[in-house]
């Protein structure tokens, strides 16, 4: 079968500070009540589950108007899941990173790039995720984590896992996009870095745009990782996130797309982030979330 490593390490990490809204800490318990173990351990996986990384609570709240607010709890916790990732890689292990708001691809990426040097990423996204402190209006920091695992941003992110570790950005992609800021969009031209918006995905259909991505972040690599946040996913799919864009990526779309990926079998690594169960109905999204990665992992229907 596809996929050659069955040794996957789950890695939580309880973080809303880069969503500035709480609930979306729980999310990795939520995954986990969705029965993640079981569905991972019936397509012969061997499972060990780190738990969750320590996140401080009950912070100060940044002052109003702040553009990099909780920076220095978000380094340190980033800082703490890039050297878990890696050794965990180190031991030939799949690591499956657990949300946690968008803020922790950084170290969840720069963890793979010590391991990985030509890195490829599929990022699964409403959102592009690739502003700066200076191009950004809500100093979240979820919305800076592409930017700065492409270089690009405040010293203390882009300096995590060691100076100088960064994607290319010839070897991302993003898919499902339908909410990028102006500064964004200056920013992903200058760069050139590829967007299959949610126009290209209804002008070209799902099964088009996953073989460009893959073609794309396969291309001079020796490895690809997928960031994906689930309001990537059509809010009726997946309501409990806490920035819902309508007109999302339908419940088959994106379970074609995993599909897909996993008969490619490109996959080294894998985070599933932005998951608030306190917005959500029934536990409907961290549901959604392990369908999933049962998608990416291998299931299928027969
Ligand atoms: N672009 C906006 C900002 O930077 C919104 C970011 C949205 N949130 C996410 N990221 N969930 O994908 O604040
Ligand atoms: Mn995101
Ligand atoms: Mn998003
Ligand atoms: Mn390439």
């Amino acid at each position: 079968d596809a996929v050659k490593n069955k040794n996957i390490t789950i890695i939580g990490v309880p973080l809303h500070y880069g969503a500035d809204r709480k609930g979306v800490d729980l999310g990795p318990d939520a995954i986990r009540g969705a029965n993640l173990h079981e569905r991972l351990q019936a397509l012969g996986y061997s499972l060990e589950d780190l738990g969750d990384l320590n996140v401080r609570r009950s912070l100060q709240p940044p002052a109003p108007g702040e553009k990099l607010k909780y920076l220095g709890e978000i380094a340190r916790v980033n800082q703490d899941l890039c050297e878990t990732v890696s050794a965990e890689m180190g031991k030939g292990r799949f690591p499956l990173v657990l949300g946690g708001d968008h803020s922790i691809a950084i170290g969840t990426i720069k963890g793979v790039l010590q391991r990985v040097k030509r890195l490829g990423v599929i990022w699964f996204d409403a959102h592009s995720d690739v502003n700066t402190h200076l191009t950004t209006g809500s100093g979240n920091i979820h919305g800076m984590s592409l930017a700065a695992a492409l270089g690009y941003g405040h010293p203390d992110l882009i300096s995590i896992g060691g100076a100088g570790l960064k994607l290319q950005p010839e070897n991302v992609v993003i898919i499902g996009a339908r909410s990028i800021d102006p500064g964004e969009r200056e920013f992903l031209k200058a760069k050139g870095i590829k967007v299959f918006t949610m126009h290209d995905i209804d002008r070209y259909g799902m099964k088009q745009v996953m073989e460009d991505a893959m073609d794309i972040v396969s291309n001079g690599t020796d490895g690809v990782h997928l960031s994906l946040d689930l309001d990537g996913m059509d809010p009726w799919d997946a309501p409990g996130v806490g920035t819902p864009v309508s007109g999302g990526m339908s419940y088959r779309e994106s379970h074609f797309a995993m599909e897909l990926l996993f008969e490619r079998n490109l996959l080294v690594s894998a985070e599933f982030v932005e998951v608030n169960p306190m917005l959500d109905r029934h536990n409907k999204t961290a549901v959604a979330a392990v369908e999933l990665i049962g998608s990416a992992f291998g299931e299928r229907i027969l």
